[in-house]
């Protein structure tokens, strides 16, 4: 044990148990010695880190609630990692419940399954790192993340970007204006989608039911992917208030970064006056600026259409 890491693990103490866990939230995991007759020490983990990791917090509905006797597999950068939640631990201690992964170069996981005691599977995948996720039993989305799910009920964060930049369009099944873009919408995705950016439709409307998203990409030929955001996460991150509005969101050191928001175009100038042909075309500079890698004219816009419900 090295004479730089502090006294801690070099002072004679009579000790008995050992607790593991992140004690100061950094994402390294620190370790809590229970002594005899004296207190606690703190072996606090200060080394810097490069590596990724990751940490599950388990929350119970139909097992115990904190998730104890489930078992969580973590696949990052090509291997696999399990760990059951467990109460005991050492001599009167226990771990933090919160499972601790380590991601090595990774940073992101590209799959967590949760195999919880009642028997129910919950996976996710393409998890963003350097975070505590919340995973709930039977939901497969976390908890303050921005996955949602698609129409086939999987989980799909759709800012985890994989190529240069994701596009959500936020459309309702019952929007004139939205329907009257589904050809400029086609039009922008041909157009982008070969060169990095990836287009999702985004639902908002928890009261719209599968069905009617399908009939409606079916009927107005919509091609991107459809996603329903019923919780409103993607709403409230984008700040989206209408449809169609749209959010350009791209890489950033925290996470994805919003890039641009608002109209596709300037076609509508009200709800019920609208121009012979737009003047700008927002969402395609905001595109060809983020995909030159600058800044784009405009960060944000008024999109005109139909509101969404529930969105203050
Ligand atoms: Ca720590």
């Amino acid at each position: 044990m090295s004479a730089r890491s502090g006294p801690g693990a070099t002072t004679p103490h009579s000790s008995r148990g050992a607790a593991f866990g992140d004690f100061d939230n950094d994402g390294d995991l620190d370790v809590l010695v229970m002594n005899m007759n004296e207190p606690p020490s703190l072996l606090r983990n200060d080394l810097p880190q490069q590596n990724g990791w990751l940490q599950v917090r388990l929350q119970g509905t139909r097992s115990d609630r904190m998730g104890l006797g489930a078992t969580v597999t973590v696949t990052a950068g090509g291997r696999k990692q399990a760990q059951a939640l467990l109460s005991q631990g050492s001599y009167y201690s226990v771990d933090d419940p919160r499972l601790h992964f380590g991601l090595g170069a990774a940073d992101k996981a590209d799959r967590i399954e949760v195999r919880w005691p009642s028997g129910q599977v919950d996976t996710l995948e393409n998890v963003a790192g350097r975070r505590v996720v919340t995973i709930r039993e039977g939901d497969a989305l976390v908890a303050g993340s921005t996955s949602v799910l698609d129409l086939d009920g999987r989980a799909v964060d759709p800012l985890a970007i994989e190529g240069r930049a994701s596009v959500l369009v936020f459309v309702r099944t019952d929007c004139p204006i939205a329907n009257r873009y589904a050809p400029e919408i086609r039009r922008l995705q041909e157009r982008f989608a070969a060169r990095g950016a990836a287009f999702w439709l985004v639902y908002a409307d928890a009261a719209e039911p599968v069905e009617a998203i399908r009939a409606h990409l079916r009927a107005f030929d919509l091609p991107a992917r459809a996603l329903r955001d019923s919780g409103h996460v993607l709403v409230r991150r984008a700040g989206a208030r209408v449809t169609p509005e749209a959010a350009v969101f791209v890489p950033g050191a925290g996470g994805a970064r919003l890039a641009y928001r608002g109209r596709i175009d300037d076609r509508y100038v009200d709800f019920d006056r609208m121009r012979a042909a737009p003047t700008t075309h927002d969402l395609e500079d905001a595109l060809e600026a983020v995909l030159a890698g600058r800044a784009g004219p405009r960060e944000t816009t008024t999109a005109v259409g139909c509101f969404l419900a529930d969105v203050e």
